[in-house]
């Protein structure tokens, strides 16, 4: 049984700022969730949220308050740790899937690692290495030439996929540049919400450069409009932000919306309900890829170990480690023929490594059974987030801070 939870928030920099159409990234704020259960055993999970809400309703500042104030409450009564009873248990609390896969899957990682049972293994992985795609973002200097030169640097390091963040003002010109430099690589965008059903002829004019798929052109709950768009396009449409769970990846795939589906753990809340898209996607002979964000060694493990599974039939965004961290927190990823090996080793099969994490920690807290109040924080570097940390507002649940 799971007698610790243990958050640690860190600041790790960037290699460059990675620029999207919802904003730029230069220090990932990543929250990992460590669970200790009785005899000692530490499992992993990572929250992918970022310090703002920009990709989605959830940022750093609520995973923390839904975990202490929510999730934990919610799993206090319960002294089973079976994979499929804790997101029963969690489905209490509405919304909030990157708090819940971090929460779940450090669990997850405890509950496998008992078992002497790798992640991989378990998820159905029929696969030993999978291959590497690397999104590239807008150049902060909006330049192309310094676009082409960082995608021709991925290329030389063995990318098998280039996929490139648009918006308004930067589509054709830079797309039509990598597509004419190297005719033959696999290319393909992603918008991030950033059209509207009005652009459907503008990105139809990209079917020209011959792209695996765009990407979430239109805004999340716009159903209606990615259908028209995938009648005017060629190019096949992907969902990415649209898909939390196996009934909207179905309704999706039967609606016509798109027939590709980005699966990211952390959108749809967990490792378990990913598998189950990946299922769904297969029953519709949908492909589907490994979406990332900026994940550590430890959320890349894992999406790595559910990449393995033979749907995954387009290259993910699960590129090595220095894509995007001068250091890891845990041993890195590295390329090889660009592909990344999937771990063996019990549950995600990999940890952070003592002093980095201690390096990387600008906070942290404790919670034990007992209370869900997390009464002790330690700020090891100024944050200001340490005043947003969350009163419980249920003090006679069961965690309590040490
Ligand atoms: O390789 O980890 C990666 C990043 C891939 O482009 C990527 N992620 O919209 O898919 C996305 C985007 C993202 C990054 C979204 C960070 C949210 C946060």
């Amino acid at each position: 049984m799971i007698e610790v939870i243990r958050l640690h928030r860190l600041n790790i920099p960037l290699v460059r700022p990675f620029r999207t159409s919802f904003g730029t990234e230069t220090v990932r704020d990543v929250i990992l969730v460590e669970a200790v259960s009785g005899d000692g055993t530490s499992g992993w999970g990572e929250c992918v949220t970022m310090s703002w809400p920009g990709y989605s309703y959830e940022y750093g500042d609520t995973a923390v308050d839904v975990i202490t104030s929510h999730l934990l409450p919610a799993l206090a009564e319960s002294d089973d740790d079976d994979p499929f009873e804790t997101r029963r248990a969690l489905s209490v609390v509405r919304g909030h899937p990157m708090a819940k896969t971090a929460l779940t899957t450090a669990m997850l990682d405890v509950w496998l690692r008992e078992q002497d049972r790798s992640l991989a293994a378990f998820l159905g992985a029929t696969k030993e290495f999978v291959d590497s795609g690397v999104s590239v973002g807008i150049p902060t200097t909006e330049s192309i030439p310094a676009l082409l030169e960082e995608v021709e640097g991925y290329l030389a390091a063995g990318y098998q996929r280039i996929k490139l963040k648009i918006e308004p003002g930067w589509d054709h010109e830079p797309v039509g540049a990598v597509r004419g430099q190297w005719p033959d690589i696999r290319l393909q965008t992603d918008a991030n919400q950033a059209y509207q059903r009005s652009d459907a002829e503008h990105l139809a004019g990209m079917d020209e450069f011959d792209l695996l798929l765009h990407e979430q052109p239109l805004e999340e709950d716009d159903w209606y409009g990615h259908v028209l768009l995938s009648e005017v396009c060629r190019t096949a449409i992907c969902m990415d932000e649209s898909i939390h769970s196996v009934a909207s990846a179905d309704s999706a795939l039967e609606l016509g919306a798109c027939s590709i589906i980005n699966i990211k753990p952390g959108r749809v809340g967990g490792y378990l309900t990913a598998k189950e898209i990946h299922d769904v996607a297969v029953t519709h002979d949908a492909p589907v890829w490994c979406g990332g964000m900026l994940e550590t060694g430890i959320g890349r493990a894992a999406n790595v170990a559910l990449a393995a599974l033979p749907g995954f039939t387009l290259p993910g965004d699960t590129s090595a480690s220095d894509r995007y961290y001068r250091v890891d927190v845990t041993e890195p990823f590295v390329l090889e023929d660009g592909r990344l090996r999937v771990p063996t080793g019990p549950g995600i099969g990999v940890e952070p490594i003592p002093e980095v994490l201690r390096d990387l920690t600008v906070w942290s807290t404790e919670l034990r059974r007992g209370c869900c109040r997390p009464s002790r924080r330690r700020l090891s570097r100024g944050s200001p987030r340490s005043a947003a940390i969350p009163r419980c507002p249920r003090p006679s649940a069961a965690w309590v801070g040490r």
